[in-house]
């Protein structure tokens, strides 16, 4: 399997995070792409190339106008505005806020277009972001082109990025923004698989109402887990996209067998949607050890799990989502990618 991969991540270093009250190193660091990367060396998973440089078109098929212009100049502004710091929310249209006005200062827009607090936006981030999601379309790209599979080794990750929002580390939805070009190239069916421990909230809102990108999410109860506010089972889609999202919520504590017996659901919605394209939101803070979340897989649980995704025999592109037991993010991802081509009737 071909990974994509480009050092343009490390422009996303921001110094700050906002979790518990304090300001803490982001559990997001360039680190865990450096890991991802080596392990996939030593794994020999395939070779590693470099994404091309893709324009913009699928960016704002899937993503406000607004919204984008904002991520582009919102460090400048801030700066501009004589901040300190890196860009942070601290204030939004909140449930009983709700004026139809965008505002003008930085402080009042940031809070507008953010859906959560903890991700600050820093200098280079906007760099890092283009790169990301040329990383997802170069990988999306190699599987339209005939490959059977590849890996995105995004980096910031995407998920929860929604139509005009970003926060939980993401920006740009990689995984939406690949599926959207695939549909441009001419897939007409594409599914989106997120394994990633949180609900993948910025994919489930792009593709709410639509019919041609089913998106199913394995995640922690949003009662007890970021994001919070959506991921619930009820949320099956609007209008003609209903039916074609599915939420599959598990309590903390949850081990492989009920966390394996919800991907086996999915996975049969999935062959019966019988997509062109296959894209997997692979986070791997599913893991035991994982420092800010729930679950308990194991490091096999992962080659096993990547088996029964190879055994569709899908097309598939692997985007690289969450994962914060930094130590152990590469061998989690690669047994992954192991397990996938494992399951496949080629092998
Ligand atoms: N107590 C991704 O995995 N904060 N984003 C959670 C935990 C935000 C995770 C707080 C977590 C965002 C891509
Ligand atoms: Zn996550």
């Amino acid at each position: 399997m071909i990974t994509v991969y480009t050092d343009q991540h490390k422009l996303r270093d921001s110094k700050t995070e906002l979790y518990g009250g304090e300001m803490v190193p982001p559990f997001e660091c360039p680190r865990r792409a450096e890991i991802i990367l080596g392990a996939v060396k030593s794994a020999q998973i395939g070779e590693i190339i470099a994404p091309t440089s893709h324009g913009m078109e699928a960016v704002f098929a899937v993503h406000d106008r607004g919204f984008v212009e904002f991520l582009s100049t919102c460090e400048a502004e801030w700066r501009a505005a004589g901040f300190k710091g890196e860009a942070i929310a601290t204030c939004w249209p909140t449930r009983t806020m709700t004026a139809p006005h965008i505002p003008t200062h930085i402080d009042g827009k940031i809070g507008y277009y953010a859906l959560a607090a903890e991700t600050t936006i820093s200098s280079g981030t906007w760099e890092a972001v283009l790169a990301s999601k040329d990383v997802a379309l170069t990988a999306t790209d190699l599987v339209l082109d005939g490959a059977r599979s590849a890996f995105g080794l995004c980096r910031p990750p995407g998920h929860h990025a929604a139509i005009d929002q970003f926060g939980g580390y993401c920006f740009l939805n990689n995984a939406a923004i690949a599926a959207q070009h695939a549909r441009d190239m001419g897939c007409e069916r594409v599914a989106i698989l997120d394994v990633d421990f949180h609900h993948g909230n910025g994919t489930q809102n792009i593709f709410y109402d639509r019919d041609d990108v089913l998106f199913l999410s394995l995640h922690g109860d949003p009662k007890d887990a970021f994001p919070h506010f959506l991921g619930y089972v009820e949320e099956t889609g609007a209008g003609a996209g209903e039916g074609f999202t599915a939420n599959y919520p598990m309590p903390p504590g949850t081990g492989y067998a009920a966390w394996k017996a919800c991907l086996s659901d999915a996975l049969a919605s999935v062959d019966n949607y019988k997509p062109d394209l296959l894209i997997v939101s692979l986070g791997v803070d599913t893991y035991e050890n994982d420092p800010i979340s729930f679950f308990k897989l194991g490091h096999d649980d992962f080659i096993d799990y990547g088996r029964a995704i190879g055994a569709l025999d899908l097309p598939t592109v692997y985007m690289m989502e969450g994962g914060y037991a930094v130590d152990e993010i590469g061998i989690n991802v690669t047994n992954v990618l192991i397990g996938h081509s494992n399951g496949t009737r080629a092998g």
